[in-house]
C-alpha cells in the first residue's frame, strides 16, 4: 500500500513538474488548487483544508443515518413507529453542536477575510489593470507611466513571437504582453473596466475580484516564486469572455528593472529581450535539479 502511495505520489509530481518549473496554470483533470506563489494562497489553501475536516465527517454522519434510517424503520420491519415527538437532551445536542462548528469555521475564516484586506507592507509598485471587451490594459503607475495592451495571442503569431512552446504557453492562456513584475515585491493592482464588468483573477496569487466601470477595486499581492502565471477573466463579459485570458510574468528585480528601462520604448522587443533571461535561467536551473 505504501508503495502504491508512494508511486502515485511521484507520478503526481511528475504530472505538475514540468510546468512548475515555468509556471502555474491549469493541467489536465486538475482536481486541486494550482500551486501557491503567494503567502495568502498558502492560507487560503490551508483554510480549505481546515474547511473538510468538518465538510467530510459531517457528511459522512448524514449519509450514515440515513441509510440507517432507511434500513431500520422501513415499514416491512416497523409496522409501529413511535410517537415520540421531543427529546430535550437531543434537542439542545444538535442546537449546540453546530453553533460550536460554525465558530470553529467562523473564527479562521474572518480572520483570513481580514488578511486578505490588510497588506502587510505599503505596496512598492502600483498597476492599474483596465478590463476592456476583450482584452486588458495594464498602467504602470511610475514617474513616467507605461501603458500597454494584453491580448490573447493568436495561433499565427506565436512564431514570431517565440512561443510555440504549448507547455510554457497555452492555448487560450498566452498573451502578447505579459504583466511583468518583480518577485518579492509587494504589488497593488487597481482593477477597473471601461465597458462591462469583468474580474482580474489569477489562481496562484489567490486574488480574484471584480472590475468594475466607474470604480476602482484593489488587489494585492507578493509573489515568492519566479515564474509565468495564469488567469482569466472571471466574469461572463460578452461573446469572446472565454478569450481574456491574464498572464503575469514574476521575475527578478534585474530583469524586471533592464525590462521597463527598455519596454518603455520597445515593448516586444524588451518582452523578447525578457524571454530569453528567463528561459536560459529556467534551463539552468532545470539543469542543477
Ligand atoms: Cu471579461
Amino acid at each position: 500500500m505504501r508503495r502504491l502511495l508512494a508511486t502515485a505520489g511521484a507520478s503526481a509530481v511528475s504530472l505538475v513538474s514540468p510546468a512548475a518549473a515555468y509556471a502555474a496554470q491549469p493541467v489536465d483533470w486538475q482536481m486541486r488548487f494550482q500551486p501557491a506563489a503567494t503567502d495568502m494562497m498558502a492560507q487560503i489553501e490551508w483554510f480549505e483544508k481546515y474547511t473538510l475536516w468538518f465538510i467530510v465527517p459531517i457528511t459522512a454522519l448524514v449519509l450514515i443515518l440515513l441509510g440507517w434510517c432507511i434500513l431500520k424503520f422501513r415499514a416491512s420491519v416497523n409496522q409501529n413507529p413511535s410517537r415520540t415527538s421531543h427529546n430535550t437532551l437531543i434537542e439542545v445536542i444538535w442546537t449546540v453542536g453546530p453553533v460550536v462548528i460554525l465558530l470553529f469555521l467562523a473564527v479562521p475564516s474572518f480572520q483570513l477575510l481580514t488578511a486578505q484586506y490588510t497588506p502587510e507592507e505599503e505596496a512598492k509598485l502600483t498597476l492599474k489593470a483596465t478590463g476592456n471587451q476583450w482584452n486588458w490594459d495594464y498602467e504602470y503607475q511610475i514617474d513616467e507611466p507605461l501603458t500597454f495592451n494584453s491580448a490573447l495571442m493568436p495561433d499565427a503569431d506565436r512564431a514570431a513571437a517565440g512561443k510555440e512552446d504549448r507547455a510554457v504557453y497555452p492555448r487560450l492562456l498566452t498573451v502578447d504582453n505579459e504583466m511583468v513584475v518583480p518577485v518579492n515585491t509587494m504589488v497593488r493592482v487597481l482593477v477597473t473596466a471601461a465597458d462591462v464588468i469583468h474580474a482580474f483573477a489569477m489562481p496562484a496569487f489567490g486574488v480574484k475580484t471584480d472590475a468594475v466601470p466607474g470604480r476602482i477595486n484593489e488587489i494585492w499581492f507578493k509573489a515568492n516564486k519566479e515564474g509565468l502565471y495564469y488567469g482569466q477573466c472571471s466574469e461572463l463579459c460578452g461573446k469572446d469572455h472565454a478569450y481574456m485570458p491574464i498572464a503575469i510574468r514574476v521575475v527578478n528585480d534585474d530583469q524586471y528593472t533592464t525590462w521597463l528601462a527598455a519596454a518603455k520604448s520597445d515593448l516586444p522587443g524588451a518582452n523578447k529581450a525578457l524571454m530569453a533571461a528567463t528561459d536560459s535561467a529556467a534551463k539552468v536551473a532545470a539543469a542543477g535539479n
